[in-house]
């Protein structure tokens, strides 16, 4: 289960970037040049193909902390039937390129990976559980650890997504 929590928050941090390259602040970078970002990351480039579509600009994000991880809620409210097809679809795109995944070592995954999905391979790394579950408007998430160490680590990282829609892309 543990790729499944790098494809979705890979999947955070683009819907994220494209947000702010769509929104009505000054884009912090062009779509070609996020595309360009994407394709040199191992997981997020399997998003490439899906990019166009409009539902892409519909997603609602939530992440609430628990007391031993995080919940992350991902939706698609404007998504037909049909389009959901896609969402999921792009799930398990990234689902199988997360395979790839689990063989790599910290210092392979520097260099396949961007900055995003490699702090999450970190969490993974150190033991985080994660549960995901497709839904009828996307997924939802739970990523929980016994450690606190990577409890605390966890919080860090939802902190950064919740910044990420809130629109503070120096975090980036
Ligand atoms: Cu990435």
């Amino acid at each position: 289960m543990k790729k499944v929590l790098l494809a979705s928050f890979g999947l955070v941090v683009m819907v994220a970037l494209l947000a702010w390259a769509g929104g009505e602040q000054k884009p912090q970078m062009s779509m070609d040049q996020m595309k360009a970002e994407m394709s040199k990351c191992t997981m997020c480039k399997e998003m490439l193909p899906y990019m166009n579509q409009e539902w892409w600009m519909g997603m609602k994000h939530e992440v609430h902390n628990l007391k031993n991880g995080a919940l992350f809620i991902h939706a698609y409210p404007t998504a037909t039937e049909k389009e959901l097809v896609d969402i999921h679809k792009m799930c398990t795109a990234m689902e199988t390129a997360g395979m790839g995944l689990e063989k790599m070592t910290a210092k392979e995954a520097q260099g396949k990976l961007c900055q995003h999905c490699q702090e999450w391979f970190s969490v993974m790394k150190d033991g985080a559980k994660d549960e995901w579950v497709l839904t009828k408007t996307g997924s939802i998430g739970l990523v929980t650890s016994d450690n606190p160490k990577t409890v605390a680590k966890i919080h860090v990282m939802a902190d950064k997504v919740r910044q990420m829609f809130a629109g503070t892309p120096e975090k980036m």
